[in-house]
């Protein structure tokens, strides 16, 4: 067994995990957590769960990021038993630690946490099924609705700043000027695209700030692979990943679904020729969203839902380009120049969606 392995086995034995442990891999996509999916062996049969190392690095304050976690989910859980739903697959659902809190500390100094596994659901990494897209804006707004009433003052700050375009601008410029790896010569192409758009960072912090959109507790990270879908009904029935949950505007949360979902192709795709913004993903999520936030979206709000798409790509790929420059040290990656492939990406569909605004736009009308 190896020392990572030990490591793992040493935490898993400080959860309340019921039975006997008979499988344990790496699972999933994400870009920010050590996720692994384990199987336990009980006389009453099989039950899966996951187990996350919390990323140190990127969560400075994991036990308040887990009190958030704690809050919300309790929060949704009544309210979902409320409406007759199942609990157990409609939210994200925590085991503790046999020391009855939250999160396991180890030696290491890392913080691990334990869901429930969401049986007969999957997660996609791009829409098979058109359909589906739809039911996770339904499902993203409704979420939002869920939590409109929660008390978003008791809510920790996860990351400062997560989606302040404005201040991920000037964290981007600075990570140009260190150029720690000296690539900074080789992209100038991506770096003038930032520089060119520069207005896209500062629209929705002014309207924010003049109060013409408001605070929501919104989730901060609705890629479709945050979301679960139903495998048998293909309902989008538990929206996951809880670790942004924050106040933030709700036109972000539309943007970064369809900064990732509404496009042609994969996040990393090398051929830029196969990424666009597909407008029929577009309407189809814009019109779950409306209904899944119910009415509660203001005028502002709709109005400026097409330019929360672009500014969320337009922030993520210079994010990843930040990243790319500074050697990737947020973002997993899997190749080299992984996180300039998928700035690339970023920056073709802001250059589609400026091309589309205007279609946006009166896609927007037609379900406001
Ligand atoms: P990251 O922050 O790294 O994206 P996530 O919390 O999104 O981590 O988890 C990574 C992946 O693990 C998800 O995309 C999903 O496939 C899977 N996953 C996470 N939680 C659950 C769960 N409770 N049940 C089933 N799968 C899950
Ligand atoms: C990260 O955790 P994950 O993989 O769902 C990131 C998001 C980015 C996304 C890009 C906490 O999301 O902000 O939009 O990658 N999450 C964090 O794919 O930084
Ligand atoms: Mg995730």
């Amino acid at each position: 067994m190896s020392g990572e392995e030990l490591i793992r086995r040493g935490v898993i034995e400080n959860f309340a995990f019921p039975g006997k442990l008979v499988e344990e891999i790496p699972y999933g996509s994400g870009h920010i957590n050590d996720t692994f999916r384990l199987v336990f062996e009980t006389e009453q049969g099989r039950r899966r769960y996951i187990l996350q190392r919390m990323n140190k690095s990127i969560f400075h304050k994991p036990v308040e990021l887990m009190e958030n976690i704690v809050g919300v989910t309790s929060w949704l859980r009544k309210k979902i038993l409320a409406n007759g739903g199942d609990a157990d697959r409609e939210t994200l659902n925590i085991i503790h630690a046999r020391d009855g809190r939250p999160y396991y500390l180890d030696r290491a100094d890392d913080y691990w946490r334990a869901y429930l596994f969401i049986e007969g659901a999957s997660c996609y990494d791009k829409v098979e099924n058109k359909e589906d897209f739809y039911q996770s804006a339904v499902a993203f707004g409704h979420f939002q609705g869920m939590l409109s009433d929660y008390p978003a003052e008791t809510l920790h700050e996860t990351i400062v700043n997560f989606h302040n375009t404005a201040s991920r601008l000037e964290d981007f410029k600075a990570a140009v000027e260190r150029d720690t790896c000296g690539y900074a010569g080789s992209v100038q192409r991506e770096i003038r695209f930032v520089l060119e758009r520069e207005n896209l960072a500062h629209v929705l912090g002014e309207l924010q700030a003049e109060k013409k959109l408001p605070l929501r507790v919104t989730h901060n990270d609705t890629k479709l692979n945050n979301i679960m879908i139903d495998d048998k009904t293909g309902r989008a029935i538990c929206v996951i990943d809880l670790d942004t949950v924050m106040p933030g505007l709700a036109v972000n949360d539309f943007g970064d679904s369809i900064r990732f979902g509404a496009s042609t192709a994969d996040e990393d795709e090398k051929d830029l020729s196969k990424v666009s913004c597909d407008m029929e993903l577009f309407e189809l999520y814009t019109k779950g969203f409306v209904e899944g936030c119910a009415g509660s979206l203001t005028d502002k709000e709709l109005d400026m839902l097409p330019i929360g798409a672009m500014v969320m790509t337009y922030e993520c790929g210079m994010r990843f380009l930040a990243d790319y420059l500074d050697g990737d040290i947020y973002f997993k990656t899997h190749r080299e120049g992984h996180n300039l492939d998928r700035c690339r990406t970023q920056f073709k569909l802001v250059a589609d969606m400026e091309k589309k605004l205007s279609a946006m736009n009166a896609i927007v009308d037609k379900y406001r």
